[in-house]
Parts: C-alpha cells; structure tokens; sequence
C-alpha cells in the first residue's frame, strides 16, 4: 500500500474512533443529566467530590497507556465537568423566579395600583419613620402628587450601632394610620424573622434590606407569609446570588416578590454605589418578577436622581423609588440624599417629562 493510502486509511479509523466516542460522551452526558434530576428530587448537591475522586481513581487503575496517568486524569476531569455544567443549567431552568419557568409577568396588586403590569409606579417616602406629623406631612404631598405607594423605615439597620436604629412597631403603627387616612399602600422594611407576621398586620409590602438579602432564616419567614415582599439586592451581590435569594421567598410559596436594584459597590466614589442599569434588564429577561430601581440608596446624591430615574425606567424598569423628607436637614438618617417636598415635585415632573412614567 502506498504511504499516502495508508494514512488515509488510518485517519478515517480516526474518524470512526471519534464518532464513537462523540456518541458515547452525548450517553453520558444523558445519564449525567438523569442523575442531576434525580439528586434534584433527593436534594442533594450536584457536585460530589468523593464519588468524582473514585471514578478517577478506577480509571487510573485500568490506564493500559500509551496517554500517562496525568493526562487520563485530565481528560476525565474536564468530562466530569462538562457534565456536572450541564445538570447545573438544568437545575437553574427549574428556578421558580426563573422565566423558564413561567413566561407571563408576576403581577403585584397593592389596592388599584399593579406592580409589573406595564405602567411603571413611584414609590416615594421617608428614609425613617420619625413621627407621625413628618409622615404624615409626606402622605399629603404623595397623595397631591397621585402617589400611591409610601415607603417608611422603622426598623433601620444602619451601619453603626450609635446611628438612629428606628421606632420599631411604634413606627409601623404610625405608617398604618397615615396610610389609612391617606388611601396609600406602604412598605417598610423588616429585620427581624420573628416580626415578619406581627408587620403583615400594619403594612401591605415587606422590605427585606440589602444588608439582608442573604439572611436566610428572614428570606423563609418572607415565604412563609402572603404579603408582598421588596427585595433589595445586597450591596457585593451578584445578580446570579440576588435571583437565589428572590428563589428562597418563592419556594416557600409567597410568589408576590418584587426585585429592586440599589446600586452596587464599586470603586468609584462619585456616587454612594454604582447604579447597575444593566441588572434591570437581565433581572426582567431572567426572571418573571417587577424589577425597580432605588434612585435615591444607588445615587446618594439628589442631583441626578432624575436623570437616573428616567434611565431606569427606560432600561424597563417596573418602577421606581425615592426618598422623599419634609425637612431633609434634621432627618435622622439619610439627610443629605432625601429630596424636600418640593424638590420631589420637581423630580415627579421632571421624570413624567420624559414619558416613561
Ligand atoms: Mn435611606
């Protein structure tokens, strides 16, 4: 046989070794998939170094060569993990908050006002709740304003301890009488599990803070109820962590969860966080949950929070929330970034100018 017969020859081996192997990694990869469901079912984790070290080990025993140890160990590993990705994308699919999962928008109804539904919402409000006349000072302004939605503070997880730590369930009492008067919905936030069902009575959103995004045991409490939840994303977290934490209040069974960006820790120093415009439309295109955007945490500064609005809501943004103080110098948190009941107007204008609200 001539040299060059004979190296075609032993390629189109090649070539018929290779379509073997290709359809025996695709067998694999199936039953590699059949055993991430399984351990789906059981709850386990997909990843099991103990059983991954003993397939390698009896692999390497049956290593006749000509490939060395090392490089057996190798190969194997990246088929290993080839597969170990393709059972994590498939437990990712089964997220619940996923869109995968559910095509169609979660919509939140709060009285006549829907979270989610297209029309973006304001929701405006004090940093804390300091008495019952400055609440109710800013619910008059909201309401002239056609604001339906009222934030407020009791209990506030600052970054001291000496810094003003909120009215507590004196506070959700006083947001529950000015919004009654007022006709408006509220949301406060809640620190602790144990408080979770004492403030369904008093406020119609629970807020669970940045810095609790991942306390777990408050993430299950949020679940275990049917009040509407606002998930803040933690200030270092990943969208990827802050889509797992909306996953621990849905798999609970409160589906009524709202995601909000809040601006995210950088480098840069111009602004409190950085505002990540970005996470609005991934969050929407990933998940089925409203997605709002903290103009005033992600800013710290009043300046821009206009412009920063209009972006959210641009980027798709269900709505979009603000601090809102009748007298902003004397506020015990927050003072500096909190607009004045005028200055809001002026911002509510100057967003509605643009059309997006
Ligand atoms: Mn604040």
């Amino acid at each position: 046989m001539s040299q060059g017969g004979r190296l075609q020859e032993l390629r189109s081996q090649l070539d018929s070794v290779n379509n073997e192997l290709l359809g025996l990694l695709s067998e694999r990869a199936r039953i590699a998939q059949e055993i991430g469901q399984e351990k789906q079912k059981q709850g386990v984790p997909d990843f099991d170094p103990v059983r991954e070290k003993k397939m390698l080990d009896a692999l390497i025993e049956q290593n006749k060569g000509p490939f060395d140890n090392e490089t057996v160990r190798h190969l194997f590993k990246q088929i290993f993990q080839a597969s170990l990705k393709l059972q994590q994308v498939d437990t990712k699919k089964q997220l619940l908050v996923s869109r995968k999962k559910k095509q169609e928008d979660t919509l939140i109804k709060l009285g006549d006002t829907i979270v989610g539904g297209g029309k973006p919402v304001m929701i405006a409000g004090p940093c804390s709740v300091e008495s019952y006349e400055q609440v109710r000072q800013v619910a008059a302004a909201l309401k002239e304003a056609g604001i339906t939605v009222m934030r407020g503070g009791a209990f506030k997880p600052r970054t001291s301890p000496y810094d003003f730590q909120g009215l507590g369930v004196e506070g959700l009492k006083i947001l529950k009488e000015v919004a009654s008067e007022f006709g408006l919905k509220t949301i406060s936030e809640i620190v602790d599990p144990a408080h979770i069902e004492l403030a369904c009575e008093y406020i119609d959103v629970i807020q669970i803070g940045a810095r609790n995004m991942q306390n777990f045991e408050l993430l299950k409490a949020a679940g275990d109820v049917n009040t509407p939840i606002l998930l803040k994303r933690g200030l270092a977290a990943t969208i990827d962590e802050f889509v797992h934490a909306a996953e621990y209040i849905v798999s609970r069974g409160n589906t009524q969860v709202m995601l909000i960006e809040r601006g995210i820790r950088t480098y840069e120093k111009a602004t409190r966080n950085t505002l990540d415009i970005s996470a609005v439309p991934i969050l929407k295109q990933e998940t089925h949950l409203p997605v709002l955007v903290d103009v005033t945490h992600s800013t710290g500064r009043k300046d821009i929070l206009a412009p920063c609005a209009r972006a959210a809501l641009a980027a798709g943004a269900d709505g979009v929330m603000v601090e809102v103080h009748p007298d902003p110098a004397t506020a015990l948190s927050d003072a500096a970034q909190q607009l004045n009941i005028p200055e809001f107007q002026d911002f509510l204008a100057n967003v509605k100018k643009s059309g997006l609200l």
